[in-house]
């Protein structure tokens, strides 16, 4: 079977690629993603400024999936930007993403101007679902923050462009989102990012710290919530729209199922945090082995065929 994918024009061996936040801090991080059998990388999510982050312990995996209230610790725009570029040299053919998102409303025109004006020649994914930084509403459950967002970027940055959405829980929720990504030239969506605000306990203890312990749900836990909103955004979202689909990851049968809910490539964030790059090619192993025992060639052969019984 052949996995090979595109999003916007663009072409990628594979079709499963790292979840933003997890093994994508850094060089050395980027490089070991790079280097294994994953599709591509995307970026931890860049501020303009380098960020620390919040207090620790801030990510605790537990057996059905994770919890992270990060806090967006990053290297900054600068940092990405270069070493992005750094890889699209050693490697013209692949296209890489950069994740990124502001913290105050006139970061987005600066981020953007910054992008537009460097040589970088891959996808942005705007993160518009951070769930973790104090005070900071998620972005992606205001439709007019968005709509006014995006208005912007748009005006400055003529790129290919994406964003990373939260998930949505209620049918009039994905209708206003899909309403308002509809109206601008996106090549992409990203969904779903973690869950907000969710809490783990450990014995009598909140598993992290931050935020009296709450912290955005990963892994496990939220595949139907991610399977869902890659299913409805796909029936509303303008076809030229591609989807990666993010969530709950563990085996190639979850990979499966979001491509049979319509997504064009495939996130991995928890699972990738347990295990390293070397998931990546056991995903793979294990997508292939499905494809062959029901005689797909490739993935538009059950891409978005989900079947619903009458
Ligand atoms: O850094 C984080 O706390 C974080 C981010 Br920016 C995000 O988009 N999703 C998440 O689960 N954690």
């Amino acid at each position: 079977a052949e996995l090979t994918t595109t999003i916007g024009g663009f072409h990628f061996n594979n079709t499963i690629m790292n979840g933003a936040g997890v093994w994508c801090y850094d060089r050395k991080e980027l490089s070991a993603v790079d280097t294994s059998a994953a599709a591509t990388f995307v970026t931890k999510t860049a501020t303009l400024a380098p960020r620390a982050g919040n207090p620790k312990p801030r990510m605790a995996a537990t057996d059905l999936g994770s919890i992270n209230s990060m806090g967006l610790p990053n290297k900054g725009l600068d940092y990405y930007l270069q070493v992005v570029e750094e890889f699209h040299q050693a490697n013209p053919e692949k296209p890489y993403f950069l994740s990124t998102t502001g913290t105050s409303p006139d970061d987005f025109g600066k981020i953007f101007t910054k992008i537009a004006a460097s040589n970088f020649s891959g996808l942005v994914e705007l993160n518009l679902s951070c769930p973790n930084v104090v005070g900071k509403p998620q972005i992606a459950y205001d439709f007019a923050a968005v709509e006014r967002i995006l208005t912007q970027v748009t005006g400055i940055y003529h790129g290919p462009l994406g964003v990373k959405l939260p998930p949505y829980f209620d049918l009039v929720h994905f209708q206003q989102i899909a309403d308002v990504l509809n109206q601008f030239p996106l090549t992409f969506v990203n969904t779903i990012n973690s869950v907000g605000n969710g809490l783990v306990i450990q014995d009598e203890t909140a598993a992290i710290a931050p935020k009296g312990g709450l912290g955005g749900i990963g892994g496990g836990y939220i595949k139907p919530m991610a399977l869902a909103n890659v299913r409805v955004l796909r029936q509303l979202l303008k076809p030229e729209i591609n989807i990666i689909g993010t969530g709950g990851v563990e085996t190639g049968r979850d990979v499966f199922e979001l491509i049979l809910c319509g997504a064009d490539m495939v996130g991995v964030a928890t699972q990738l945090g347990k295990e390293g790059p070397k998931v990546f090619a056991r995903l793979t192993e294990e997508l292939t082995a499905i494809m062959d025992a029901k005689g797909y060639k490739r993935l538009s052969d059950f891409r978005g065929k989900l079947q619903v019984p009458e």
